[in-house]
């Protein structure tokens, strides 16, 4: 038998793929649908083994529902708009359109190439107008529906890359591309009011049981839902032109009695009345404001606060009176921008305290601790208990207080009950030329005006220059200076584009009807394949992308254009793919593909390829430009080819966990790869006369085909993968044993069945190998004989005296008689009885044997 070529047969299996077109899915089908989808790519330049892994994973899913009857939408598209085009014009001087279309041909080569089960008939762009102009329209009728506002707002600023940061692209105060330092200022800006749909995008988190449970927890915790309360102090003397009171928002107005000081944010009304004659105080408010609004940075800053020299009276005792502060952790944008401090019961309230000696009363005793030897020092105690120090609650539980209190407040008129959520509107305007420009006319006397439908798409100018910092959109007055479509009069366009999460947050929608021209999309269609069943990608989008899109869903759902409200039914977050790291005696980093591996007496040691040096392999890490650890899927696949890569990734861990690439693993992989074109081909020509290795191969093969339906179902893909080395194994044995050549053709069939998903070309020329007809790529998956399924022994373990000392295998159907028969007769259980004999056998039928001595 000849090798099995990979290089030859892989092109021409695609081939015949196409010609019968295969994965062109059409939406009128009589069969279930079955939506697939992996993340689009960002077309950066050249695929990763990343990507191999997610598009291998969803392929698997893909081609087996195919397989399984079902009508399968599996598409592929491009998230094409974002800075890298930008700064690819800055560096190389070549157009971001030039450069992003060029990205996408050589990376659909490239996908093409591993021969995945694509619809490219349905293929988007995000950065086509036959895309964006319908996001115009998207943005236009949330506008309409009171979706989209216009607000000034203070936004993170990244002075690199000059654009405004949305909350979640600030990681640890820095912004998340350039890393440069986030600084705070102030804009009109268009936001999508996600924060209208918190509490059901909080709720319905709970039916979304086909997700992971920690992205499902992410999400929560990122929509933030807080009970409280919202308690007014009323100002001692309150300064002209300021309100006559304050109104904080607690979580924990039992501890209300603990209190010791009030806070206010530095953007807070009250503050900025106080600071119009005390530039003292307008310093102390700029210094605030450079520390911005980043959590991370507020919770690691050192706790600054201002006395304003104002007192509140205390709403529970109003002989009480209580400082006001302007203080550096309290952030206007949430709850009210004021806080009632409570050193003894929250950290922050307690290091601010002991700077500015305001003392601390302890007012929630811990369960066990004597309440008068009940102190607070340093650390606050923030859990629950009983009440002390606190008039009318004392005694009372943490939660009877908190009732107790809101009751006499609401009845009182100066508290309501509140819930707040953390979650922010999503500002999406961006400064930056390669986006999707908001359709949008600013006039002098109409204000901002929408362009009318009919003029959509507002289309991108071609012709750009990156000479010089910030956004050529604002330079380009032929593009810019357009009529009011209202007055006619002299009016600008909008020059800001929308955040590229804009983009993905409703692609998946788009795909079920992409050839739509005037509209974004199709009821039909979109109600009939959302929810996507099975979303594949990396858990760097729990949060983000994710809420973005069911946000979307939500908003289309409002304005008409799907029925959908949840977007994803079934969502997998896979692992990444990591490699080991090299470094030459001069500390510098070396790519794989210059190192040569010996095992030579065990130990492993790495050698340039070049120059023979020996190469200190470094720890295993995530595959990065930086280290030069990255292995090149093109490389991969001219070596061994598309099926040994895929098998590859799916085999070596759990998918949900990273997968460690080894050139080792890779070529262990190739190796497969032979030998299951050997056997297949040895199967088609076995002439095998015994019959003695038929049952056990029928056995195995069923056995292999019910555990791999199983686990695919499960996204077990390393599973799938030892299930089918099982069969290998026993297809192998049987060969040997000599079985007839119908039973090892029937064997062989099924095993190429299963590796159809993971190898599909593999499969093809195993399929004809084995002279079936057709594709197996269009073959109705086999039908598991489940009598087949059935174990004629079982092994049980037998206890004497509760403690397990064999294990006895007998007949599965065998009764009660003759397990204990078999049983007594076993070796090792007479050698445990030691020539005593048992006073009672108790047979658990399928469990276990105990013996009592
Ligand atoms: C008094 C108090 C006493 C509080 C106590 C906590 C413990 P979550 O759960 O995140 O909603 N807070 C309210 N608004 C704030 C703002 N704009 N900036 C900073 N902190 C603010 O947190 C709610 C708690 O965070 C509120 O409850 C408030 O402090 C603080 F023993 O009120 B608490
Ligand atoms: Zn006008």
């Amino acid at each position: 038998i000849e090798r099995y070529n990979a290089k030859d047969a892989e092109p021409r299996w695609q081939q015949a793929w196409d010609a019968a077109r295969l994965f062109e899915t059409q939406n009128e089908d009589p069969r279930p649908k079955y939506y697939v989808l992996e993340m689009f790519p960002y077309p950066s330049g050249r695929i990763h083994v990343g990507h191999v892994r997610n598009y291998a994973m969803g392929d698997v899913v893909a081609r087996y529902k195919r397989a399984r009857g079902f009508n399968v939408l599996h598409p592929m598209g491009w998230d094409a708009f974002g800075l890298p085009a930008e700064n690819a014009a800055m560096e190389r001087k070549v157009n971001p359109r030039e450069w992003t279309y060029a990205n996408i041909a050589t990376m659909k080569k490239q996908l093409q190439s591993m021969g995945l089960s694509l619809d490219w008939s349905r293929e988007i762009a995000t950065c086509d107008p036959d895309y964006y102009r319908h996001q115009q329209r998207l943005f236009l009728d949330f506008l309409e529906k009171g979706l989209v506002t216009r607000r000034t707002a203070k936004v993170n600023w990244d002075p690199v890359d000059h654009t405004v940061l949305a909350n979640e692209q600030v990681i640890d105060g820095r912004g998340w591309r350039s890393g440069a330092l986030v600084e705070q200022r102030e804009l009109t800006q268009w936001f999508f009011r996600i924060s209208d749909f918190a509490e059901d995008l909080l709720s319905a988190l709970d039916g979304l049981d086909r997700w992971p449970e920690k992205v499902r927890v992410m999400q929560k915790n990122w929509i933030g839902r807080s009970e409280g309360l919202e308690v007014r102090f009323s100002l001692s003397s309150a300064p002209a032109g300021a309100a006559e009171a304050v109104t904080v928002f607690t979580t924990r107005p039992d501890t209300l009695f603990g209190a010791r000081f009030l806070a206010i944010a530095a953007d807070h009304p009250l503050a900025a009345t106080l600071a119009a004659d005390r530039p003292d105080l307008q310093t102390f408010i700029e210094e605030c404001r450079r520390l911005g609004t980043a959590q991370a940075a507020i919770d690691t800053a050192e706790k600054l606060g201002f006395d304003t020299g104002l007192t509140v009276r205390h709403p529970l005792d109003p002989s009480w009176t209580l400082p006001v502060y302007i203080a550096n952790f309290v952030l206007m944008e949430y709850g009210t921008g004021a806080v009632f401090g409570c050193p003894a019961h929250d950290q922050r309230d307690l290091d601010f305290a002991n700077k500015y000696g305001l003392g601390n009363t302890p007012v929630v005793c811990p369960e066990g601790q004597d309440p008068a030897t009940f102190t607070i020092t340093d650390t606050a105690y923030d859990g629950d208990g009983r009440m002390i120090n606190s008039a009318f609650l004392d005694g009372m539980t943490t939660d009877a207080a908190f009732s107790a209190v809101a009751t006499r407040l609401e009845a009182e008129g100066v508290a309501e009950t509140k819930i707040q959520f953390r979650l922010r509107d999503w500002g999406v305007s961006r400064q930056r030329y390669w986006g999707c420009p908001i359709p949008i006319i600013h006039c002098d006397a109409c204000g901002p005006v929408p362009v009318p439908v009919a003029d959509l798409p507002v289309k991108l100018p071609d012709a750009v220059s990156f000479d010089i910092p910030g956004n050529p959109l604002e330079r380009d007055h032929a593009w810019r200076n357009v009529p009011c479509p209202k007055c006619g009069a002299a009016a600008r366009r909008e020059t800001d584009t929308m955040d590229t999460f804009v983009d993905s947050s409703w692609y998946y929608a788009r795909f079920t009807a992409p050839w739509l021209q005037d509209a974004p999309t199709d009821r039909g269609a979109v109600d009939h394949w959302l929810a996507v069943d099975q979303y594949i990608g990396g858990v760097e989008h729990a949060i983000l992308h994710l809420l973005y899109s069911r946000f979307f869903m939500r908003a289309m759902r409002e304005t008409g254009w799907s029925g959908v409200s949840e977007p994803f039914a079934g969502l997998f977050t896979q692992g990444m793919v990591v490699h080991e790291t090299y470094k030459d005696a001069a500390g510098a980093w070396v790519p794989p593909a210059e190192i040569r591996l010996d095992n030579e007496g065990g130990t492993r040691r790495a050698f340039h390829v070049g120059t023979g040096a020996e190469i200190a392999i470094g720890p295993i890490e995530k595959m990065s430009k930086s280290k030069k650890n990255v292995v090149d899927p093109d490389d991969i696949i001219a070596s061994y080819g598309a099926d040994t890569a895929r098998w590859f990734v799916l085999s070596d861990s759990p998918p949900e966990r990273d997968v460690i690439w080894t050139e080792e693993g890779v070529q262990g992989a190739a190796r497969f790869v032979q030998r299951i074109w050997r056997l297949v081909n040895l199967a088609a020509h076995t002439d095998g006369q015994t019959q003695g290795a038929d049952a056990p191969l029928r056995k195995a093969a069923h056995k292999a085909l019910a555990a791999v339906e199983e686990d695919v179902e499960r996204l077990r893909f390393n599973r799938c993968v030892a299930h089918v080395y099982t069969l290998v194994n026993a297809l192998d044995e049987a060969l040997r044993a000599g079985s007839t050549r119908k039973v090892a053709a029937e064997a062989a069939g099924i095993l190429v069945q299963l590796i159809a998903p993971m190898m599909p070309h593999l499969a093809e020329e195993c399929w004809t190998a084995l002279g079936r007809d057709g594709l197996v790529a269009d073959a109705p998956w086999p039908a598991v004989e489940r009598a087949l399924l059935v174990e004629d022994e079982i092994t049980l373990p037998v206890q004497i005296n509760g403690k397990k000392r064999a294990d006895v295998t007998v007949p599965s159907g065998a009764d009660k008689a003759a397990v204990e028969a078999a049983v007594l007769a076993d070796e090792a259980v007479q050698r445990a009885l030691e020539g005593r004999s048992p006073k009672k056998v108790i047979v658990v039928p399928g469990r276990i044997v105990n013996l009592v001595v």
